[in-house]
């Protein structure tokens, strides 16, 4: 039993652009609980999360971030998923003295320390997949490539990131597309693509979009053997065909399967392999079989009564429900949260400190800055392989890079940025078995 309590604040997008929480509230409970059930790591405090929902809309997410602040109890640490959600937190978090921990953001632009100085994140950096992409693209011989993105500050600061080093490169920009979510304007952002002769493109934006652009760009013929994109590799899988009724999606099942067929994606490795014994005892096979009861539980819990034959075929396919690549991020979060909180209580025990003084305007905050340097302390076997946090709070690992074939993910390779390690366990299949090509052959007439 554990006398003392100790509150985090939790912000979960259960919808939305990114409806990660769906999987990865679960996980954070989970760990939670073992956290609480182990007397090593806060012998003396019970750990308690209270949980509001994001939607994945910024200025919800903030409104929430006010509510937990401000209806008691005092909140010691924050957990936030979903960049354009974390951006807000973390850029106002240090008023309060609080340090936010966010299991689901990749925005490049949250590296930056000047301006997010209490942040960290289980969730590596989408700037890692550039050096990835450049890789690729330097094997298969392209050199004139075209960037198309959804108009978010995470999409845009990975495009900024990419095109600093495709310049270094010698890479040629084709064209430059933002991106506006409306019908209307993915139509016209396609066709000027296309216009422009694109042939390479890499498409950033969350998924609900990415049906948009891809139903477009069928309409449009831009895709097939001449056309390659290069996309983000942390949909759910299956991600094209779901809700085109509800979005309003003009194009089939059958014709999106056409669009998407031998795309490209990246994506940072965040499961460990399978028997690895983690801190927390769990392997990622434990973690997974205990992650699908949670999920079961949480299904059969809900206001809206699902059949258990829908809960059982959604159980069955783990890899199409959102947020299930994330899931290990959540978890280690919440351990790196109490790691970090149990060696500053230990510290602060002999200043006679509490963790329990915390206050949001005390300034300078004892409390806050012992829990800062106990963060960057991090270093410890998770779900997710090695958690640990560079000068920016964030983290390096491997990239997956998967083809689609035939409506299914196939995985090609991986790639490590600090090493150049580039593993291919295949080439792509490339239809006409030939790479295609970055730009239009000019032919030159007699
Ligand atoms: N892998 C999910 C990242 C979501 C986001 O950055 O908003």
């Amino acid at each position: 039993f554990k006398e003392k309590q100790l509150h985090i604040g939790a912000v979960f997008p259960m919808s939305g652009d990114w409806a990660g929480g769906i999987s990865c509230r679960p996980a954070a409970l989970m760990a939670l609980n073992d956290v609480n059930s182990q007397h090593e790591i806060l012998p003396d405090y019970n750990l308690t999360m209270t949980m509001k929902d994001s939607q994945c809309i910024a200025g919800l997410g903030t409104r929430m971030m006010y509510e937990l602040i401000y209806t008691p109890p005092v909140k010691i640490m924050f957990l936030t998923g979903c960049s354009t959600v974390t951006t807000f937190v973390a850029q106002a978090a240090p008023r309060w003295n609080l340090i936010v921990m966010a299991f689901g953001a990749s925005s490049p632009a949250l590296s930056n320390r000047a301006r997010f100085p209490s942040f960290f994140r289980t969730h590596p950096s989408a700037s890692l997949q550039n050096p990835t992409r450049l890789k690729l693209f330097k094997r298969w011989g392209w050199k004139r490539v075209s960037l198309i993105w959804e108009m978010e500050e995470v999409f845009t600061s990975t495009i900024h990131d990419f095109e600093m080093t495709a310049k270094e490169l010698n890479i040629t920009i084709v064209k430059r597309q933002p991106l506006q979510k409306h019908s209307q304007a993915v139509f016209l952002a396609l066709k000027s693509l296309k216009n422009e002769g694109a042939r390479i493109i890499v498409g950033l934006f969350y998924e609900k979009l990415a049906r948009r652009v891809f139903c477009e760009a069928y309409k449009l013929g831009l895709y097939g053997a001449k056309v390659v994109w290069i996309i983000i590799g942390w949909y759910p899988d299956d991600w094209w065909k779901f809700n085109l009724k509800n979005d309003e999606i003009n194009c089939t099942v059958e014709q999106m399967k056409i669009a998407v067929e031998g795309h490209i994606t990246t994506e940072s490795l965040m499961w460990n392999s399978d028997d690895v014994v983690t801190l927390s005892g769990l392997t990622s096979r434990k973690f997974k079989s205990r992650l699908l009861d949670m999920l079961r539980d949480q299904w059969r819990n809900t206001e809206d009564k699902i059949p258990e034959i829908l809960i059982n075929e959604r159980l069955s396919q783990l890899t199409k429900i959102s947020g299930y690549a994330e899931a290990p991020l959540a978890y280690d979060a919440i351990w790196a949260i109490a790691i970090a909180l149990d060696k500053a209580a230990k510290r602060l025990k002999s200043k006679n400190i509490s963790l329990n003084d915390f206050q949001y305007h005390t300034q300078p905050n004892k409390i806050y800055e012992e829990l800062h340097r106990a963060m960057n302390e991090t270093n410890f076997m998770g779900v997710s392989t090695l958690v640990y946090f560079d000068s920016s709070g964030s983290r390096i690992s491997w990239t997956r890079i998967e083809q689609m074939i035939n409506g299914s993910y196939k995985l090609l390779g991986h790639h490590h940025i600090l090493t150049d390690n580039l593993t291919l366990l295949s080439e792509p299949s490339w239809e006409n078995d030939k790479i295609p090509k970055d730009s239009i052959a000019l032919i030159f007439q007699r």
